[in-house]
């Protein structure tokens, strides 16, 4: 296991969906920092579902208190209780349970081996859970604050970035604009738009989907429509609509941008260490690039996520501000870990660049004109 990703997930999850289950069925080596504090949730895995459920729900796991976090016995899956609201980790499980299988899941997620992380509870003790846990590659949220640009979350979601990883937020849908809300917002975040399957921008008017769309500036697209694991159907799956799977589609893509690179340059580990996400083994260190100086900053794997993303179709001047950077797929994956190895150069996006600095820019201004200190 060479990379993580975490969701905050906002409902329960359907923790024994066959998405989250290791290829062998065995339990993973959990984290040293958070091993020894996590509640183990073991699973008669060899009977059916309905009587796994049934033997499951006599567990804690209907009954968590804030700040527990749970393991789940032979699945990459553990949910942490970030607050007091949620304790049922079983309930109301559509989406907590599609957000995590879009990022890990095991089939449909963008980081098939990585360890999961559903993260119940609202903002900002969901992003300041995550912050602390620098074992977390990358995180997304599809959540939004009704109370408009809170510093609270804000900074949370920022300290995310400052310890070297990316924060990703869903755009919001046609109601939703998450311009004016946090953490969306956040100017340290990746804010994460829908994209049709053709790489055209989910724009309104269009003839597949007049209804939802995602015309809310973003900075990268993911999938709008996707199959994702549903929540009471046992091992089944359903279709899901919205910017709430684009975030962490492309957050676990980013995690397995990790992976790749990590394999690449002989990196056994996960998370942050030494003040980076990435550490070459001695002599593989690349040449170009840049891990060239050992260190993988935020910054620069922002940069490759974005710059690898694949215009859309529709490319034309001034597209930026629906669409951003373009879609991040997974050959955008497979390209953005060579370009952090120095194998790709990083695709000159002058005009994107451009934008995206004046759009980051705007987000500062909002959240200072709000009076947050920073
Ligand atoms: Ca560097």
């Amino acid at each position: 296991m060479h990379a993580s990703v975490a969701v905050v997930a906002e409902s329960g999850v359907n923790v024994l969906h066959r998405e989250f289950r290791t290829k062998d069925g065995r339990s993973v080596q959990l984290p040293a920092a958070i091993s020894r504090s996590v509640t183990r949730i073991r699973v008669p895995w060899a009977l059916g579902y309905d009587e796994q459920l049934a033997a499951v729900n006599k567990t804690s796991l209907r009954h968590g208190r804030a700040g527990q976090t749970f393991y789940i016995e032979g699945t990459r899956l553990l949910v942490h209780l970030a607050d007091g609201n949620y304790s049922d980790v079983l309930a109301d499980a559509v989406h907590g349970t599609g957000t995590a299988s879009l990022a890990g899941g095991r089939t449909v997620g963008g980081a098939p081996d990585a360890l999961v992380v559903a993260v119940l509870g609202y903002q900002p003790p969901s992003w300041q859970w995550v912050a602390q846990q620098t074992w977390i590659d990358a995180a997304s949220d599809s959540t939004f604050n009704a109370l408009g640009l809170v510093c609270d979350s804000a900074a949370a979601v920022q300290a995310v970035r400052s310890s070297g990883r990316l924060p990703f937020m869903a755009a919001g849908n046609s109601y939703i604009d998450t311009t004016v809300i946090s953490p969306g917002a956040s100017p340290a975040a990746v804010r994460v738009g829908g994209v049709e399957e053709d790489g055209a921008s989910a724009m309104p008017g269009t003839a597949k989907d007049p209804t939802f769309w995602s015309g809310r500036a973003y900075d990268v697209g993911g999938l709008f429509y996707n199959r994702i694991a549903s929540s009471g159907n046992g091992d089944g799956y359903g279709q899901g609509d919205g910017t709430s799977g684009s975030a962490p589609q492309v957050a676990g893509l980013t995690a397995r941008v990790l992976q790749l690179t990590r394999e690449s340059v002989g990196d056994p580990g996960y998370g942050v260490r030494r003040g980076s996400l990435v550490l070459p083994a001695a002599g593989r260190r690349p040449m170009a690039g840049p891990l060239s100086d050992g260190v993988l900053a935020a910054d620069e794997l922002q940069d490759a996520v974005l710059h690898a993303a694949a215009p859309a179709l529709s490319a034309a001047a001034g597209r930026y501000a629906i669409e951003g950077y373009g879609w991040f797929n997974p050959g955008s994956a497979t390209n953005a870990a060579q370009i952090l190895t120095g194998r790709r150069a990083l695709p000159p996006r002058l005009e994107d660049d451009a934008a995206h600095t004046v759009a980051i820019a705007a987000r500062t201004a909002a959240y200072a004109t709000n009076g947050c200190g920073f």
